[in-house]
C-alpha cells in the first residue's frame, strides 16, 4: 500500500458492517480493512471506540464512525456516482433505517436465536418480523428498490438484515407470499458490488500486511 487510507474495522458476517462495506463500494472509496474476531477485539479497536462494535471507520485526520448508518452515509456524501442519496432527503430513508435497527433487527435476533428467549415460539418471532417485510413487499410493488426504480441507501442499509432474516430458514422465507422482496433479495445476493462485500479476509493484527478493501481486480 502506497498512500495511508481510512481504516474500517469490519467483520465480514455482520449485517451493520455489510452496510458499510456496500457504502464504500458504491462510493467507489478504498480503505483499508482489518477484519475482526468479535470475541478477540484488537486493542487498537476498542481505544478508539470504546463501545466496541463494528463497524468502526477511522479517517485520516483521525475522525472516529462508529455507527454503520454515518459511514454509508459519509461514504455516499463523499462520492454518490449512482445517486443513491437523491432520495436521501426524504425522511423515508431515515424513518427505513430506523425501523429496520430498532424494531425489525429485535424480532430478527429473537427469530434467529429463539432459544435463548422462551417468551415466544421462534414463528412468533418470524411473524413480528414479517410485519417490516410485509411493508418492503409493498413498496417493492411500486418500483424495483425501495424508494422507487432507482437504488437508494435505503435498499443497501435494509439489504444485510433481511438477508439474514431469510436465512435462518431459506424454505420459510421463500415460501412466504412475498414476491416481490423475494426477487429484489435473489438481486442483491447476485449483484457484483455485494459479492465484492463479501470477500474474506484473515483476522487483522497489529503488525500484518495491510489489506486494501476493495481489491484491485
Ligand atoms: N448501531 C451499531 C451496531 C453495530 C453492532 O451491533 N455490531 C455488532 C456485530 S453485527 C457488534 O459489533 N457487536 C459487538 C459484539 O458482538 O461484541 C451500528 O449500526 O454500527
Amino acid at each position: 500500500m502506497t498512500e495511508p487510507l481510512p481504516v474500517l474495522y469490519s467483520f465480514r458476517r455482520c449485517p451493520y458492517a455489510m452496510r458499510a462495506r456496500l457504502g464504500l463500494l458504491f462510493a467507489g472509496l478504498s480503505v483499508e480493512l482489518r477484519e475482526v474476531v468479535l470475541k478477540d477485539k484488537p486493542p487498537q479497536l476498542l481505544a478508539i471506540s470504546p463501545k466496541a462494535t463494528v463497524p468502526v471507520l477511522q479517517l485520516l485526520d483521525g475522525t472516529v464512525i462508529d455507527e454503520s448508518r454515518d459511514i454509508l452515509l459519509w461514504a455516499l456524501r463523499r462520492s454518490d456516482p449512482d445517486g443513491l442519496l437523491a432520495a436521501e432527503r426524504s425522511p423515508q430513508v431515515d424513518e427505513l433505517i430506523r425501523q429496520n435497527d430498532v424494531e425489525f433487527k429485535h424480532w430478527l435476533d429473537r427469530y434467529k436465536y429463539f432459544d435463548r428467549h422462551p417468551a415466544m415460539t421462534q414463528r412468533e418471532y418470524r411473524e413480528r418480523g414479517e410485519v417490516f417485510l410485509q411493508q418492503l413487499e409493498h413498496r417493492l410493488g411500486d418500483g424495483r428498490f425501495l424508494l422507487g426504480d432507482d437504488i437508494s441507501a435505503a435498499d443497501i442499509a435494509v439489504m444485510p438484515f433481511v438477508r439474514q432474516f431469510a436465512h435462518v430458514d431459506r424454505d420459510t422465507f421463500y415460501a412466504l407470499p412475498y414476491p416481490n422482496l423475494q426477487k429484489w433479495l435473489k438481486g442483491w445476493l447476485e449483484h457484483p458490488l455485494f459479492l465484492l462485500a463479501m470477500g474474506k479476509y484473515k483476522p487483522w493484527r497489529k503488525g500484518a500486511a495491510s489489506v486494501v478493501f476493495p481489491p484491485s481486480i
